[in-house]
């Protein structure tokens, strides 16, 4: 075991001094989550510029035992991302990936572009743009959630109806393994059948199995012609009919968001615009987004207009317009936090899914949950997905509240995480949808590939 002093300074010999930051205001942002419930504090923060680099980081703390956060832009909301309370700084640095920010260029026949861990889902979306093509994957973190983020958590956003989840993007991978192998290719093959695939098993592993360096990205076509509606529904049970109509009708459906009345008003007042629908009483508004080739308007239309479900209708196809629509589902998560700011304390954060049938059951229950514990409830989320964030402000027993919430979730086949993670903040609650022998065969893999158990302790693990 070498001295404190030595891992650093080694750690100076491999990135650079300018990149081992070690004062208390350098790393501070890097050290507290965005909803400003997790923070801890770490030996240092590493900026790794190279893929060897990191290798030659994680070799380092692995001979000290010193455990690895790997941090992209740090948007993460389940805590995995900054390092924990509980450990001594001197056990644990942040391995920030935002210096891999490099974008290679579009290669329009395979549809497919390489991109640094580092680089940001906007940046990801405006350079295949300027190729005249798109990104499939879309959220309002975009100007700082990175890649490597998106990958290491699977993320989803509003775009998973149509283009599915980051796992989808992935037609290649470079990652670095504890030990400081690197594995992967970013050949980006549509086909191989050889064994392991690293994207699948690396995305959604939150930091816990190995640092992603280089991602080869699927894009998509970009779709010119847009319409965005924002539709008012009597009851969720009603916002899923209609769902089901628009999925058979509407050929260019990219997005069903769900707001409800309390997210509405939230919103409203953190934007300072009234919605042109308002939910009827005790229904809920639907934000349903579509772009296509030709313009989806008359399609839209011709669905809204047939459904029995639908209690007012605003529909924009111009740019201002639809981005007016879509603020008032974009910035909810913002709104929220301007609030538990204001508040003085973090927002308790869930992350749910349920088979589209009960989802009204599960906002029922979610609803009676909150009102137990005395605390505001502002739920919204992904319709398309049956993908609901439930989010609380004041609350007083986030564990009985979590315990009754995600108990009913898992007794209607849902899940306690759609796409935020699990970090450490649902790791506990992971036994209530993994069988214990998942659990003990995700222990021995994590121990296979980090035997030395340094890679982002806590996370992912009950
Ligand atoms: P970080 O927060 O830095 O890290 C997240 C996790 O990934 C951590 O466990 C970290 O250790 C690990 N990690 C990061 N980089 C790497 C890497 N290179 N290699 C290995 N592990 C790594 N998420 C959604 O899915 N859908 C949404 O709609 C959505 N909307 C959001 C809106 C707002 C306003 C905010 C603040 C967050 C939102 N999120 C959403 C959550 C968050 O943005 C995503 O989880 C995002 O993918 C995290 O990216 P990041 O670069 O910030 O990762
Ligand atoms: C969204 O869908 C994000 O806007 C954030 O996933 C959700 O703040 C949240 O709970
Ligand atoms: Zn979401």
């Amino acid at each position: 075991m070498l001295g404190e002093m030595d891992l650093v300074d080694r750690l100076r010999g491999i990135v650079g001094a300018d990149h081992v930051l070690v004062d208390d205001d350098l790393r501070a942002g890097y050290e507290t989550d965005w909803t400003g419930r997790w923070a801890g504090t770490s030996k240092a923060v590493v900026r790794p510029g190279s893929t060897p680099e990191v290798a030659a980081v994680l070799r380092a703390c692995g001979e000290d035992g010193v455990a690895v956060i790997p941090q992209g832009g740090n948007t993460g909301l389940v805590g995995g991302s900054v390092p924990r309370s509980e450990r001594p700084p001197g056990s644990q640095i942040v391995l920030s990936t935002r210096r891999f920010d490099a974008l290679g260029e579009v290669d329009a026949r395979a549809m497919q572009v390489t991109a640094g861990a580092g680089v940001t889902i906007g940046a990801w979306r405006a350079h295949a743009r300027s190729c005249g093509l798109d990104a499939g994957v879309d959220f309002a973190a975009r100007d700082t959630a990175t890649i490597g983020g998106a990958i290491a958590t699977n993320a989803g956003g509003s775009r998973v109806l149509r283009f599915g989840t980051m796992r989808r993007q992935l037609a290649g991978i470079e990652a670095v393994l504890p030990t400081g192998d690197v594995v992967g290719s970013l050949a980006g093959l549509p086909k191989e059948t050889a064994g392991i695939h690293w994207p699948s098993l690396l995305c959604g592993s939150e930091g816990t199995l190995g640092v992603v360096t280089r991602a080869r990205l699927r894009l998509i076509p970009h779709f010119p012609e847009t319409a965005t509606a924002m539709v008012g529904a009597a009851s969720v049970d009603d916002a899923v009919e209609l769902l089901a109509a628009l999925r058979s009708g509407v050929a260019d459906l990219d997005a069903v968001e769900l707001i409800t009345p309390e997210a509405l008003d939230l919103v409203s007042a953190h934007i300072g615009a009234d919605p042109p629908v308002v939910p009827p009483a005790d229904g809920v508004l639907l934000l349903i987004d579509c772009a296509g080739h030709r313009d989806p308007s008359d399609d839209l239309l011709a669905v809204l207009g047939s459904s029995p479900h639908v209690v007012g209708t605003a529909i924009a196809s111009d740019p201002s317009r639809r981005a007016r629509l879509l603020d008032f589902r974009d910035r909810i998560t913002e709104a929220i936090a301007a609030t538990a700011t204001a508040l003085g304390s973090p927002t308790f954060k869930l992350d749910v899914a349920v088979p589209v049938t009960h989802l009204a059951e599960l906002m029922h229950t979610a609803r009676e949950a909150a009102v137990a514990d005395g605390c505001r409830i502002i739920p919204f989320g992904h319709l398309a997905e049956g993908n609901v964030h439930l989010n609380h402000l004041g609350v007083r027993d986030p564990e009985q509240l979590a315990a009754t919430v995600l108990g009913r979730v898992a007794e209607l086949g849902g899940t306690i995480s759609a796409e935020h993670g699990i970090g450490v903040a649902k790791a506990r609650w992971l036994p209530l949808i993994r069988s214990r022998a998942e659990l003990d065969a995700q222990r021995r893999l994590a121990e296979a590939l980090d035997p030395l158990r340094i890679m982002n302790p806590g996370v992912l693990a009950p």
